[in-house]
């Protein structure tokens, strides 16, 4: 593949609800542009995009895949993004470097939620959106009622450039508003003819629309346009393409990516109509002392560009994504990573094709490129010329929202298991990963539970390493309501020389977050000095193994009073294990009770589903704090709920307001467990002990 200019390049990313068929179009695309001589399907696991194992078997996208194809001396480097909302890591990533989001709606299911999340990312990256009405071939396809659906959600600017001819099983290729010309057949054997008489209505009509939408980017157009004058073909195009370009036309084109029709002529229209690299301003980004800096998308300029996508593989390494701002970069040379201000070695920079690597020798301003084994970079980060630094702003992605316990299922896996967590999280920025001190457990931590149990599966094929999976432990503690007195008294005589340690103490209670805190009221020696410490050691110990169910005991102040002491037999030992049975002797007198952490949660949610999400935290015990509006018609619930409740909340989350919430849970404090539910935890822990 020859290396394109700025110009010739159209960055595109497939973006939408899972299972619209992105992979499909892109597979399509691809064998109409000539790029590959079979169509393969996602059904079969053989398309160009879903490469990878996890893809094929569970047959979705995974993974952000680029698939450059060359149309009209032109190339198009489509990016097909996962619609599953696990995975949306990938599609900001890609929409990011982008600059058209090509957005799929199924032409029987309509706006979906994906749909709804990749306008929103593109709007907030500021590029130009169009939609690909799909699955026209489809039993109950209704072009009619998603344009028009998608018309009333997104306003009139979104036009079509293209009518269906046909419905259904009669579908067989569309109408060009613009050349006013009827294409029908399959992939690039297509027959260009008239319009469909029966068609003049509609085509009348949206005609109509589009030549409003054009007039509207241009005050001499509109001009014409208001006093009724008809606009020319050519006209319409100016106009049009400049709308699209600044975002304020949104063109609407149909197909079916599984019969291969409309794709020939999506092509044109995305050479034609959608911005090149070199159609948008400049990139901008800040010098390394926090200056304002631009680079024009011109090979003159010097060489910048954004990582947006690492993949890690055991045996060739780690593969770096770019994206090409401005400059050249050649093979065999250095970067400059200005966001972690170290020089990397390119070696040699491959063009990609789903899981082929095309060798080139540069990569100019525009285009989109991948490196391999570079040491120190990571996704978001800016590679740029040393001479001239550039940062970028990095790329935001979401926390991840849920998480499971991991175990290592032999020592070798045990060993192997701490650097392939540190690869995953190399090429996947939504995951996360850390021991927590209190449980002692592995947690790994996604967007939900296909991404958790993909990453599972990803440790055992990329890095050989086995875990099982178990459910989080919640780190409850224990504590006293009241203060109690008693003694440790530890006296062994046996033979030779004994074990003396007595030790009198009163433990209180304390508020709650204060932790422990020792006393030594010890006077006239009841205690001799060297040994007082061992005492505070003990109690330490004995609060770590707990009181009710083994939980750690916290906010508790003892306080060290009396004693008595044996001049040959007292030993540090002794008196450790009189602090250990003096806590315990006092603890069971103190009214122990069992706290669970409560997370302090924020659910952004749209209003029509506030009610379910408020009666549903209310179920799991949470306590409401407020509500309030959050810009589009988006309303932000506060509450306190306890950790316990919310340890499959994203799954529950996604169920109740269909995939449209987002929420965030920060520890906030700890607090006692309800008597009936802490006799059951105290049970289970009881059984676990058992059996260990
Ligand atoms: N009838 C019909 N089915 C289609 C069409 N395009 C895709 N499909 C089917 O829809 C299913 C999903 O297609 P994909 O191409 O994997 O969809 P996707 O949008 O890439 O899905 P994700 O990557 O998981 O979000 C597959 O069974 C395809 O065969 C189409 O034009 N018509
Ligand atoms: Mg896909």
């Amino acid at each position: 593949m020859k290396a394109y200019k700025a110009d010739k390049i159209r960055n595109i990313a497939l973006a939408g609800h899972g299972g619209c068929g992105k992979t499909s179009l892109a597979e399509a695309l691809l064998f109409t542009s000539g790029a590959i001589d079979r169509l393969g399907k996602v059904d079969e696991g053989t398309t160009t995009s879903d490469y990878d194992p996890d893809e094929i078997k569970r047959k979705i996208s995974i993974n952000a895949t680029l698939i450059p194809c060359e149309w009209k001396d032109t190339k198009v480097n489509l990016i097909d993004t996962p619609g599953y909302a696990d995975f949306v890591g990938d599609v900001k990533g890609s929409l990011r470097v982008s600059e058209t989001a090509l957005i799929v709606v199924c032409a029987v299911s309509g706006i979906e939620v994906g749909v709804e999340t990749a306008w929103e990312f593109a709007e907030e990256y500021g590029i130009s959106k169009a939609f690909f009405i799909n699955k026209m071939e489809r039993e109950n396809a209704d072009f009619y009622a998603v344009l028009e659906a998608l018309r009333a959600k997104y306003g009139s600017r979104v036009v079509p450039l293209q009518l269906p001819i046909g419905s259904q099983e009669t579908f067989k290729g569309i109408v060009d508003l613009l050349e006013m010309k009827a294409i029908t057949g399959e992939g690039n054997q297509v027959t260009v003819g008239e319009v469909p008489a029966d068609m003049n209505e509609a085509v009348g009509r949206y005609r109509d629309a589009l030549a409003e939408a054009a007039a509207e980017n241009d005050d001499e157009l509109l001009m014409k346009y208001l006093e009724g004058e008809p606009l020319s073909g050519e006209e319409i195009v100016t106009g049009l393409s400049a709308g699209i370009r600044q975002g304020k036309v949104v063109p609407v084109f149909c197909g079916s990516a599984l019969k291969n029709i409309g794709t020939a002529a999506l092509l044109d229209s995305l050479v034609n109509f959608v911005p090149s690299p070199a159609d948008v301003p400049p990139a901008k980004g800040k010098n390394p002392s926090g200056g304002d800096e631009e680079r024009k998308p011109l090979d003159t300029e010097p060489f910048s560009s954004l990582v947006f996508k690492t993949l890690a593989d055991p045996y060739v390494g780690k593969l770096t994504y770019f994206r090409v701002y401005s400059g050249v970069l050649r093979s065999d040379s250095h970067a400059f990573n200005s966001t972690k201000g170290v020089e990397e070695r390119i070696g040699q920079i491959y063009f990609l094709r789903g899981k082929n690597q095309i060798a080139t020798s540069e990569v100019h301003a525009g285009d989109i490129a991948a490196v391999a084994k570079l040491s120190e970079t990571g996704t978001g980060d800016t590679l740029c010329d040393k001479n001239k630094p550039i940062i970028y702003p990095t790329i935001e992605f979401p926390e991840p929202v849920f998480s499971v316990a991991i175990r290592a299922k032999t020592k070798s896996d045990e060993d192997k298991l701490g650097p392939a967590l540190a690869k995953l999280v190399d090429e996947d920025p939504t995951f996360k990963y850390h021991r927590d001190q209190e449980t002692g457990q592995t947690l790994i931590s996604g967007l939900g539970e296909a991404h958790v149990e993909i990453t599972v599966d990803r440790l055992k094929r990329k890095f050989g390493v086995e875990v099982e999976t178990e459910a989080p432990k919640v780190p409850y503690r224990e504590t006293i309501q009241v203060a109690a007195k008693a003694q440790g008294k530890h006296k062994k005589q046996t033979g030779g020389r004994g074990q003396y340690g007595d030790a009198w103490i009163e433990i209180q209670p304390l508020e709650r977050g204060q932790g422990f805190e020792f006393v030594d009221r010890i006077v006239g020696g009841a205690i001799p000095r060297q040994y007082i410490p061992a005492v505070e050691k003990g109690i330490r110990e004995a609060m770590e193994r707990g009181i009710l169910a083994g939980y750690p005991v916290v906010d508790v102040r003892a306080i060290l009073y009396d004693g008595s002491f044996h001049t040959v037999d007292s030993s540090e030992m002794a008196f450790k294990m009189a602090g250990i049975l003096a806590f315990q002797n006092a603890a069971e007198k103190a009214s122990p009770v069992l706290l669970e952490p409560i997370l302090s949660v924020e659910v952004i949610i749209p209003e029509e589903y506030m009610g379910d999400v408020i009666g549903d935290l209310n179920g799991k015990r949470g306590r409401i704090l407020g509500m309030e509006p959050v810009g589009g018609g988006r309303q932000k619930v506060r509450a306190l709920v306890p950790q316990a409740e919310m340890l499959r909340y994203a799954i529950d989350l996604r169920s109740i307001a269909r995939g449209r919430g987002t929420f965030t849970t920060q520890l906030s404090h700890y607090e006692e467990v309800p008597a009936h539910i802490a006799q059951q935890i105290i049970e289970s822990r009881k059984k676990e002990k058992q059996e260990e």
